[in-house]
């Protein structure tokens, strides 16, 4: 009779941890990501694409999947060299809005503590030059 008591309590503790612990451990996860030029009036050869769409750029990967707890850190590289050639990363669900000079390396670093869909983009080219961050609820 005791051991059955401690027994019932035992798996009470244990459901009660599996309740509660996420289903995959909060880790640091970091994206090496660039900018890309689809179309650029610095290729001679895009002239007519210019003229029909203006510049097109875009980020690679465009689609970033992480676990809700996970700490998020984005190294960001602007690959491109002329003089307006200036883009951000503006991701407003996490209230974050980064400036990415041309030919430069930034990083952003969050904790992705709200899971969900959440829409970034650059601010001089959007809406082409845009992408999502995927939180996935951890339990
Ligand atoms: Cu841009």
């Amino acid at each position: 009779m005791h051991k059955s008591h401690s027994i019932a309590a035992a798996v009470a503790l244990a459901a009660g941890l599996l309740a509660t612990a996420p289903a995959f451990p909060a880790v640091t996860r970091t994206f090496n990501m660039q900018t890309v030029a689809w179309v650029s009036k610095d290729n001679p050869a895009q002239r007519r694409e210019v003229a029909k769409f203006g510049e097109v750029y875009g980020f690679v990967p465009a689609t970033i999947v992480v676990h809700q707890g996970d700490r998020v850190v984005l190294h960001i590289r602007n690959l491109e060299g002329g003089g307006d050639d200036g883009h951000t990363f503006t991701l407003p669900g996490y209230g974050i809005n980064k400036s990415l000079p041309p030919l430069s390396t930034e990083t952003v670093a969050f904790t992705a503590g709200k899971a969900g869909v959440f829409p970034f983009h650059c601010e001089f080219h959007k809406p082409w030059m845009s992408g999502e961050l995927v939180v996935l609820p951890n339990r």
